[in-house]
């Protein structure tokens, strides 16, 4: 209850959820994303319900203007509790060998290195207070590569690789550290992935029930609020009929 929760990536699907879902817990929301109409949305629906909220605009790719914008929070706000580092994204499903280079960069430069941008500028802070949970969004990706996942499944097994290692070097303090590893869930993700191609994203929850982005905001509420000497290292949350990356069984 009342802490003050940062979601990268708040503007859709998962980070969307979060978002409400840490809000209907009361907690107070630092929500950063790109797109600055949909954050101030998102602040106006959520102050509405009475929730504190304070958006940042900037592109977890982009360091200097993050730690800019993380610098300048009002000292009231810099004590943050809780880091959901979930902005990411798949591009397209080729091959390894015929995959594009700048969509390649694109993932490694926003589910890797925007994750550990957010993680240097937040974890500091934690470690002063002895205070804090850091929950990254992985993915089943990350478990095993699937056909055409190469670069993406790679991003997502560096952020267990990265969630793995945090949790080590503060297991000396009460900072909790999560990776939350979702399957299929209905978002944006696919059409961003399918570059704008709905009907190909639409395909790909046709014949299953997918989770839905609330789903997985529910677990990340849970394993926020559990009790203190309680750490939810790892989840994979699938949707009944997917058993892996690899097998959907859709009827
Ligand atoms: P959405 O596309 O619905 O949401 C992605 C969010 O990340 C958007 O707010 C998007 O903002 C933001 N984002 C992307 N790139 C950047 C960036 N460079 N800087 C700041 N924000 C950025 O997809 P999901 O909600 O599904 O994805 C959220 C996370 O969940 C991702 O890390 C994804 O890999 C992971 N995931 C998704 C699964 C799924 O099946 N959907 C399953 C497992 C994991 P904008 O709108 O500006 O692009
Ligand atoms: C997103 C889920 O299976 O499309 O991480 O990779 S999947």
């Amino acid at each position: 209850m009342d802490k003050i929760v940062l979601i990268t990536g708040a503007t859709s699907g998962i980070g969307l959820s979060c978002a409400r879902k840490f809000a209907e817990n009361g907690d107070r929301l630092i929500l950063t994303g790109r797109n600055a109409q949909k954050l101030e949305e998102i602040r106006q629906e959520l102050t509405a319900k009475g929730t504190e909220v304070i958006t940042l605009v900037f592109d977890v790719r982009d360091r200097e203007k993050a730690t800019r914008l993380m610098d300048e929070l009002p000292a009231e706000w810099q004590a943050v509790d809780v880091l959901i580092n979930n902005a990411g994204l798949a591009l397209g499903l080729e091959p390894e060998y015929e995959g594009d280079l700048d969509e390649w960069e694109t993932m490694i430069d926003t589910n890797i290195k925007g994750l550990l941008t957010m993680t240097r500028l937040v974890v500091p802070g934690m470690v002063k207070r002895n205070r804090g949970h850091i929950i990254n969004v992985g993915s089943v990706a990350g478990d095993a590569a699937y056909a055409g996942g190469n670069v993406y499944c790679a991003s997502k097994a560096a952020v267990k690789a990265l969630t793995d290692g945090l949790r080590i070097d503060v297991a000396d303090t009460a900072i909790r550290v999560t990776n939350l590893k979702p399957g299929l869930v209905e978002t944006n993700f696919s059409n961003v992935r399918f570059r704008g191609d709905k009907e190909r994203a639409k395909k790909l929850y046709t014949g299953i029930m997918p989770l839905t982005g609330d789903d997985i905001a529910d677990v990340a509420v849970y394993a926020a609020n559990a009790p203190e000497h309680v750490q939810i290292a790892e989840v994979l949350i699938l949707a009944t009929h997917q058993a892996s990356g690899s097998v959907i069984v859709r009827k």
